[in-house]
Parts: structure tokens; sequence; C-alpha cells
């Protein structure tokens, strides 16, 4: 049996060192996360809601029909969409500047993701499963929505866009249709 000698102990150091940069980063990343939680108030979703991929377009609140961006009582707008190889439903989003709005999204086979460029909107759309998130938009414009998770083979086709329109406009657009869409 051959037993590893220390001898020269700049491997040991060098071991040592390495340790204390993997601690190191390790701390930061804690910090970072706790930061995080804490300061921006960013939170697992508090409660899980699930779906059946299977019948998603048979009924309930992810039918077709149901999709997009609708006003609720309390004036908040709802848009709901769901993802699928290799598109969004519906392809464009829209909303209203100056109001809470709530995405609430699935996936209709594998794992999907949604962002919004430029904003730190960033959702997983996971089979089974609503994914749910609150923002809030100040400024008007067109931003680009990324599928940013790898769903297979025209994953790099999988794309929509997001309208931020006037909140006066917004009101309007939705005084003539139940869900709104920006899909030509
Ligand atoms: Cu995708």
């Amino acid at each position: 049996m051959t037993q590893l000698s220390t001898s020269d102990g700049g491997a040991d150091r060098a071991e040592h060192r390495w340790a204390m940069v993997s601690v190191a980063i390790l701390v930061l990343l804690v910090g970072i996360a706790t930061f995080a939680a804490l300061y921006h108030g960013a939170m697992p979703q508090s409660r899980v809601e699930t779906t059946d991929p299977r019948t998603l377009h048979l009924g309930g609140e992810f039918i077709e029909s149901n999709l997009g961006s609708a006003i609720e009582p309390d004036g908040t707008v709802t848009v709901r969409f769901i993802g699928q190889q290799y598109s969004f439903t519906p392809a464009c989003i829209v909303v209203p500047t100056d109001t809470p709005v709530r995405f609430r999204a699935t996936s209709a086979d594998v794992v999907h993701g949604f962002l919004i460029d430029g904003t730190n909107i960033n959702l997983m759309l996971v089979p089974g499963y609503v994914s749910s998130l609150g923002a809030r938009f100040d400024t008007p414009g067109e931003r680009l929505m990324p599928c940013q998770e790898f769903c297979s083979v025209g994953h790099e086709g999988m794309w929509g866009r997001v309208k931020i329109v006037d909140k006066a406009a917004f009101a309007r657009m939705a005084a003539e249709r139940r869900r709104l869409s920006c899909v030509e």
C-alpha cells in the first residue's frame, strides 16, 4: 500500500487556499440570496397550483378563449398564457403602464421559460404547474419575450413580444374585448 507523502507542504497549502476560495464563493452566494430575499422581496411562490397539461385546451383557466390580458374588478390586470413547443399563446402580450400586472402561465408539454427582455421578469413554465408573478411597467414600449429554457430542436425559434401601452389606451382596448393580446 502506498502512503501519500505530504513532506512538501506546497500541495497542502494549495489545497488549503483552494478550500478557502470555495468557502468564500459559498458565503458570497448565500449573501446574495439573502440580500435578494430580504431587500428585493424575492421569494419562491407561497403556494403550489397545479393544472393538467393534457386538458388545458378543453376547459378551465388556460382554455384558449381565456388567454391574454384581462382587467380585474379591482383594476389590476391578469395575463394568462401558455408555452408549448415552439411558441407562446398568445405570441404577443399587451400590458398597461402604471398598473399591477399578474402573469399566470403554464406549459402544455415540456419545461419552457418566460423572460421579458430588459426586466427582471423571469419564470419557468413547468407542465402541471401554474407559474405566477406580479410586475409593474413604468414606460410604454415593446420588448422581446424569448423562451429561455432549452426545450428541444425548435427552441431558438420560440419568441414572443410584449407591448406595454399607456394605461388609458389599454382601458379603451379592454372596453371592446374581454381578453386582449397584440397578435395580428
Ligand atoms: Cu420553449
